[in-house]
């Protein structure tokens, strides 16, 4: 069934005139004959309804820093919010010295009823003293919870006595929960401070080895860092940092030596690539690593970019011969997933950068969307130039990147900088909305009531969003499939974890499962009245 403009009128019904009239503006039915199709974005959510969002202090401390692996992360809170952050979302790491990974632990305050009331600082200080006697990292994170802010708690002072009594770096991140609308206020808070207080604090002044880069926004969500890592030294690149999966303090301090920035997650990461571009120079590619042509889209750019002979053959070669390694078993699974479609919903870019890898298993994208991201994620940039003024930043004080004498001279000169430009689109990002179907919907905070009334409508073959979600829809008879965890799954990142993206896919149609589970929709009307067979 397709969606209409009636259809949608009669969804938007159940609505108080109100709110229809705030979720009418983020939503649209994607129409190419129209030159620009605004939708709002990266707004407030309307209290009461069940939004998939998370808060400031999630995007911070649980998504740019959290995977830091030799720092120590303190949660200055209460205990809850400390334990939502502890490895739920899968980012991995591996340290040669496992004594200096600290992923595994989770360190906080454990703010009480007394530290509310008379204040939580003192606390706050002996905990970094313990952390010091047990495990003297080279350096702290402190993040803020909500109620943090709501007493007044200094931070700031808190962590600049004790880098002056322990000699390390101690970084403090008023990251309070309430902060923006969304956790993408946490991502901008993190980025700012990692950019003032680490990267280009490293002694290299240029890069040990050829082609040096740096992998942005990249998690390493179930494994999918190391698959690109490994791809990208095979062809000939030096991975100087990877931020933050699998990432470390004393890499990331290095970062500003790299020749090219890869932008993996825009969203999460857009803000470092810029300070990144204005500070030193050096220019920022959007990639995307999942799906077979998305990957080899991604490589092939990268190589224009270096512009180096031996490079492009190792691109093609390498290339080559992954296509040829998964096309069979890729065909296997098309088999079971072709002419299926999808709703694809996550955060702030996988619900743009798993539509081609559904389309190559032969599913269509039918409704997509993002929990949080702004209008240039949706839109593109190149049409929406005025990023700097999202509303998330409000909060958030303008912290002034610390202007040293150092700059790194650019190794392509500005004629040939220009001339990629035109090659190949740096520092620029199309959106969500130009790969998107006529007639499909695109949906901005899509809240628990629209989820379920959009599946009764049109009936996916499968539901690609996250735990807040899952059994809810898996209830409704259709599957699930987590793209912020991967379900205990993954790498689905590169040729091969498209594979195991593809075998999972596969698996959760073919399951006898769904055999078991009659649909609501099969014994209650839906919004017409009616009640329709599917
Ligand atoms: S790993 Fe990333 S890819 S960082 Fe971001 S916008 Fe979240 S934690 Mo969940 S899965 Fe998700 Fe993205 Fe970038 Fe993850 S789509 S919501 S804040 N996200
Ligand atoms: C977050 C983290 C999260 C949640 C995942 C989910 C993640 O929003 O703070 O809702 O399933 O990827 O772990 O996005």
């Amino acid at each position: 069934m397709a969606i209409d403009e009636k259809k949608l009128e009669e969804l938007f019904s159940q609505y108080p005139a109100k709110v229809k009239r705030n979720r009418k503006k983020h939503l649209i039915i994607k129409d190419s004959a129209e030159a620009r199709q605004e939708i709002e974005a990266n707004t407030r959510t309307i209290p009461g309804i069940i939004t998939n969002r998370g808060c400031a202090y999630a995007g911070c401390k649980g998504v740019v820093l959290g995977p830091l692996k030799d720092m120590i992360h303190i949660v200055h809170g209460p205990i809850g919010c400390g334990y939502y952050a502890w490895l739920t979302r899968r980012n991995k790491a591996e340290s040669e010295d496992p004594e200096r990974n600290f992923l595994s632990y989770c360190f906080s305050t454990d703010m009480q009823e007394s530290d509310i009331v008379f204040g939580g600082e003192k606390k706050l200080a002996k905990m970094i003293d313990e952390v010091m006697e047990t495990f003297s990292p080279n350096a702290i994170t402190i993040s803020a919870t909500c109620p943090v802010g709501l007493i007044g708690d200094d931070l700031g002072a808190v962590a600049k006595a004790a880098e002056e009594k322990h000699g390390i770096s101690v970084l403090s991140f008023n990251c309070e929960g309430y902060k923006g609308v969304s956790q993408s206020a946490g991502h901008h808070i993190a980025n700012n401070i990692l950019m003032d207080r680490v990267i280009g604090k490293g002694e290299l002044e240029e890069a040990e080895g050829k082609f040096p880069i740096n992998i942005l926004g990249e998690y390493n969500i179930g494994g999918d860092s190391w698959v690109i890592e490994k791809l990208l030294e095979e062809i000939g690149y030096t991975v100087i940092s990877v931020m933050t999966g699998d990432g470390s303090y004393e890499e990331l301090k290095n970062a500003h030596v790299a020749e090219l920035n890869l932008v993996q997650c825009h969203r999460s990461i857009n803000y470092i690539a810029e300070m990144l571009e204005t500070k030193y120079g050096t220019p920022w590619l959007k990639v995307n690593f999942i799906g077979v042509q998305g990957t080899i889209d991604s490589l092939r750019n990268m190589a224009i970019y270096f512009g180096d002979p031996e490079l492009i053959k190792k691109t093609e070669e390498v290339i080559a011969r992954e296509v040829a390694q998964i096309e069979p078993v890729m065909e296997q699974y098309k088999k079971i997933c072709q002419g299926k479609t999808a709703f694809c919903f996550v955060g702030g870019s996988r619900g743009h950068h798993y539509q081609g890898l559904f389309a190559e298993l032969g599913i269509e994208t039918v409704l997509a969307g993002y929990e949080f991201a702004h209008r240039d994620d949706y839109e593109g940039r190149e049409i929406i130039p005025d990023i700097k003024l999202d509303a998330d930043t409000k909060n958030i004080p303008d912290l002034h990147v610390e202007q040293d004498q150092r700059r790194f001279k650019l190794k392509v000169s500005p004629e040939r900088l220009e001339a990629l430009k035109k090659e190949i689109p740096l520092s620029d990002y199309k959106g969500m909305n130009v790969e998107m179907k006529d007639g499909h919907i695109i949906v901005d905070d899509l809240n628990h009531y629209e989820t379920e009334e959009f599946i009764k409508l049109l009936k996916p073959d499968i539901f690609a969003s996250g735990i807040k979600d899952k059994y809810v829809v898996q209830k409704m008879g259709i599957p699930a499939k987590q793209l912020h965890s991967y379900d205990y799954s993954g790498p689905y990142a590169g040729f091969k974890g498209a594979v195991k993206f593809a075998e999972d896919v596969a698996m959760g149609f073919a399951t006898p499962t769904w055999n078991f589970i009659t649909p609501p929709w099969k014994n209650k009307p839906i919004l017409e009245g009616t009640i329709e067979e599917g």
